[in-house]
């Protein structure tokens, strides 16, 4: 089975409604214009859940192909939860994809592997697709290695979810994330190999090869290619650079 390439832009807390509505309109021209050839390459976005009404406005009104994701969500289905968003909330509003495990919750929020599993598991249950972050710090990798914490961490995250539930794999290293300093693409490679490895384990050999793994780090239009060409990245899930609409376009149209 061949796997859609999936870039996704991850804007964290940035932009406002209105400039959320500048940068989508803007990454619509310059995806629509006619000298741009991105194939068949998904690309969706994860604005905060301050913007996600009016880009889905903008989205549904203009028939743009950019697919919705959000940043977070509860673990719970509703109720007594001040100040959190469920995912049955995000599905209406039409949101595909939700970020589960992103190391700026685990590590500035406290979540554990068990908070995790659970916000995968509503995800699921609430029509989204979980796109799971896992990755190493700086001390995890040299104490263990590259892929013992991000695959214990897949582990835990999957570990009450169906097995024919479509998830996504990002594999972001915490010491390459927002600091322009990205994880090699043999390195990328050598840790998502072993997350498909481990997936086969865990889910079975067809959700394993169907399961789109992505890289995640200071992704930019100078990198993206070289990520892309190994066997087992399918993807790239960017921050930084995805603020900006002439460059995450340009990151679009990798090939
Ligand atoms: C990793 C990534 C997007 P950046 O967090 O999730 O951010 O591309 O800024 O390193």
């Amino acid at each position: 089975t061949a796997r859609t390439p999936l870039i996704a832009g991850n804007w964290k807390m940035n932009l406002d409604h209105l400039q959320a509505i500048a940068l989508v309109q803007k990454l619509s021209w310059s995806l629509k214009d006619a000298r741009h050839d991105y194939g068949d390459t998904e690309v969706a976005v994860f604005p905060p859940f301050t913007d996600l009404r009016s880009v889905q406005t903008l989205l549904t009104a203009d028939k743009l192909s950019l697919v919705l994701g959000a940043q977070d969500l509860s673990p719970h289905e509703s109720g007594a939860y001040t100040g959190d968003i469920s995912g049955a909330m995000l599905e209406k509003l039409g949101v595909h994809y939700a970020l589960v495990g992103h190391s700026e919750r685990r590590h500035g929020h406290g979540e554990s592997d068990e908070v995790v599993g659970a916000k995968t598991l509503a995800a699921h249950r609430a029509g989204l697709v979980p796109m799971i972050c896992v990755g190493e710090t700086a001390a995890d990798l040299a104490e263990h290695g590259a892929a013992a914490v991000p695959l214990a961490q897949l582990a835990a995250a999957v570990a009450q979810l169906p097995r024919d539930a479509e998830i996504v794999v990002a594999y972001e290293p915490v010491w390459a994330i927002g600091s322009g300093q990205a994880a090699t693409p043999e390195q990328a490679e050598e840790v998502a190999r072993a997350i498909r490895e481990a997936l086969r384990d865990l889910r079975g050999d067809d959700s394993a090869a169907a399961t789109r793994i992505l890289y995640g780090g200071s992704v930019t239009s100078q990198n993206i290619a070289a990520f892309l060409k190994q066997p087992n990245v399918d993807g790239a899930l960017v921050g930084g650079a995805s603020l900006k609409a002439d460059e995450f376009s340009r990151i679009v149209q990798f090939r």
